[in-house]
């Protein structure tokens, strides 16, 4: 069976509001931990990484606190290297989502190690592929889809032995529907799949997740980025940035579920969640329960084919 590995990652340095450095807590406060042992996976807590406190400073150069984003990922790096290391499933509890930039460099950094293929799946309201130089407000956590594709200050490019740590046809984005210009101009350069809310609209969620999941096979490992600010604000207030108009508790499940199904699932980031603007810890209540989905807590009655 699966060990799980919970890497808490307590620090807001990539947003301008505060407060998503106690997500992880509230993860754990939600029940986390006992939601996985009751899907019979092992659960290594490991705490919380330390870094840098938030400076709270205006940004430099189109980045706001660059040097402390920078250490924060190299120790999210280092704890998911040493989990993928040990044979664990790496679960990175954020913490804004500039910290993904970490994770997934190690992730990747593996993968290529190892000879396997790499699918990511980002979900999320924004399409994080923001430069310093369109970025419309200088937060890092805007900035993770491009660094990871090689385009961002080098010390957030290079964390792995490859840059790009990751290339265009590796990741889907779901749940878009805040997008800068700029943004808009680099996810079409670089050619990324994207299934923004107009497209789940039109095409439904078992379509558009049956096409993000397309080629997943035995040779693939499969890495989820789950921004709770993806989910309908309606559903999941307790996010830093939301936007109205995501998916529905329902899409949701049915998202987890078809991940689960594939059983290839191989790491995952949970990020962004804001205990300061949630409401009695429902957000991560939520959470709690889309990823006990995510692990085959199915919520059908019938049974499987
Ligand atoms: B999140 C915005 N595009 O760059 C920017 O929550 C929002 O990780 C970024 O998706 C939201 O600041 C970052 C306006
Ligand atoms: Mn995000
Ligand atoms: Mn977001
Ligand atoms: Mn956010």
């Amino acid at each position: 069976m699966k060990t799980i590995s919970l890497i808490g990652a307590p620090t807001d340095v990539g947003a301008s509001v505060r407060g998503a450095g106690m997500g992880p807590d509230a993860l754990r406060v939600a029940g986390l931990v006992e939601a996985l042992e009751a899907r019979s996976l092992t659960v290594i807590d490991h705490g919380n990484l330390h870094g840098p406190a938030n400076p709270w400073l205006e940004p430099v150069n189109g980045l706001r606190h660059l040097k402390e984003a920078i250490d924060w990922n190299q120790a999210v790096y280092n704890a998911v290297e040493a989990a993928l290391a040990a044979g664990q499933m790496p679960m990175m509890l954020g913490g804004d989502h500039c910290l993904a930039i970490g994770s997934i460099s190690a992730i990747a950094n593996h993968c290529r190690k190892v000879g396997k293929k790499l699918r990511v799946l980002w979900f999320d309201a924004h399409a994080d592929s923001n430069l310093s130089t369109i970025s419309p407000t200088g937060n890092i956590h805007g900035m993770p889809v491009a660094c990871l594709m090689g385009h961002g200050p080098k010390e957030l490019i290079s964390y792995g032995a490859h840059t790009p740590a990751m290339l265009p046809s590796e990741i889907r984005l779901i749940g878009i529907r805040s997008v800068d210009e700029g943004e808009r101009r680099f996810i079409h350069e670089m050619g990324m799949q994207v299934f923004d809310m107009r497209y789940i609209d039109e095409h439904g969620m078992r379509a558009v997740m049956t096409s993000a999941l397309e080629g997943i096979d035995a040779d693939t490992h499969l890495h989820v980025s789950f921004d709770l600010d993806c989910l309908d604000p309606a559903i999941a207030p307790g996010v830093g940035t939301a936007v109205l108009g995501g998916p529905t508790y329902r899409e949701a499940q049915l998202c987890m579920e078809m991940i689960a199904d594939t059983g290839m699932l191989a790491s995952l980031d949970v990020v962004e969640l804001n205990p300061a603007l949630d409401l009695r810890n429902q957000t991560a209540v939520l959470a709690v329960d889309l990823i006990e989905s995510l692990f085959g807590k199915s919520t059908l009655v019938r049974l499987k084919d």
